[in-house]
């Protein structure tokens, strides 16, 4: 039997939080072992927001090296940084070519981000075309994300779809979002409603940062808004938005089925005992993945093999699609013999 294809990527902005991790990463790591994974630190789609470079830099290595630290083995599944293979840049243009404008003004995501903007760049619009080529030109099967970037997978199937008509071909696989179960959308500590964002993580007690000391961890759980009750269960009732996003972490975290995490709280003395119990999990969770963090950035060597060596087997694979897809859409091959 033929591994399922796995790929999904992750932007290096810094402020990776719990979400990234429950929602994204540590389910790739989980469910490696029987794919062909592709993990991709996602540098050009930071571009698509003013970034500084020196910060930039920083980041990318840093987020390559938690995925690392978080479990993907890259025995198992290669990981790479976007802008070391140039067949994503160049196929997003020959996608963007067959893409109509009115799919991207309609994204969710473009939305939202646009409207926070002051001056909104053309790569802010054109991001979801360069994602879908991301998927596109390794054959996914699968593409695991958290429930914000659904969209952005349905949109690079309609992309793919228009390729396979345009052309009268099978050229492009047509993959499937594969969202969590549990975690799908971490929501803020500050405020319930809105999901945990690394965007809005610079702002203290929004999210916890995979990064995080276990007092900022814990000072953040401490004050995270919840309601005037005290009853610790699941609720069906967005008032309990706070009390229902501090158990599903700890349900995350711990594995553990809801009758399980509520049969935990029990005995708790209301949402400050609630609050201390999650914050002690999550940081338990935490520090190994933070040691070894430390340790890939202290000495550079170790990532840096793996990152040139996942860019080559990326390579392997995205060029040749790119190259043929080229081909379909008309454009002149290089003579082989020049
Ligand atoms: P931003 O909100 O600033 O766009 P982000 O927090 O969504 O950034 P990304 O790098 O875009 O971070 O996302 C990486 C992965 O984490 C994606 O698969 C995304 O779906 C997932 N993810 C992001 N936020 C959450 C969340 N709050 N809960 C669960 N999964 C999430
Ligand atoms: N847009 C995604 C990151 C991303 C991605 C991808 C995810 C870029 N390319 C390909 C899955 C597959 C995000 O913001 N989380």
């Amino acid at each position: 039997m033929t591994k399922k294809r796995v790929f999904s990527g992750i932007q290096p902005t810094g402020n990776t939080h719990l979400g990234n991790y429950l929602g994204a990463i540590r389910r790739w790591a989980a469910e490696q072992a029987d794919k062909t994974n592709f993990f991709c630190v996602v540098d050009l789609h930071s571009l698509t927001v003013p970034q500084d470079p020196a910060q930039l830099r920083h980041e990318t290595r840093s987020m390559a090296a938690l995925l690392l630290a978080c479990g993907i083995d890259p025995q198992q599944s290669t990981v790479f940084i976007q802008s070391h293979v140039t067949a994503h840049a160049e196929g997003c243009w020959l996608l963007n070519c067959i893409t109509p404008l009115g799919w991207l003004q309609r994204m969710t995501q473009f939305k939202d981000k646009s409207a926070r903007q002051e001056s909104v760049l053309t790569g802010l619009l054109d991001y979801p075309v360069l994602m879908a080529g991301d998927i596109l030109f390794y054959d996914a099967d699968e593409v695991p994300v958290g429930e914000d970037q659904k969209q952005h997978v349905e949109l690079t199937r309609d992309i793919a779809q228009r390729f396979n008509a345009l052309y009268e071909t099978e050229f492009f696989v047509i993959p499937q979002p594969v969202i969590a179960k549990v975690a799908a959308r971490v929501m803020g500590l500050d405020d319930p409603t809105v999901k945990m964002s690394k965007s809005l993580a610079d702002k203290r007690g929004h999210a916890v940062k995979l990064l995080d000391s276990p007092d900022e961890i814990l000072y953040v759980f401490k004050r995270a808004v919840t309601d005037s009750g005290r009853e610790i269960r699941f609720a069906d009732d967005p008032d309990k938005a706070g009390v229902n996003n501090l158990l599903g972490i700890y349900q995350a975290v711990t594995g553990q089925d809801r009758a399980a995490v509520e049969a935990d709280f029990a005995s708790a003395r209301g949402y400050g005992d609630l609050k201390v119990r999650v914050a002690e999990v999550v940081i338990e969770a935490l520090r190994p993945i933070q040691a070894r963090h430390a340790e890939l950035m202290a000495d550079s060597g170790e990532l840096d093999h793996v990152l040139a060596a996942g860019a080559a087997r990326a390579r392997e694979v995205s060029q040749p699609k790119v190259d043929e897809m080229k081909q379909i859409m008309g454009l002149v091959p290089v003579h082989p013999t020049f």
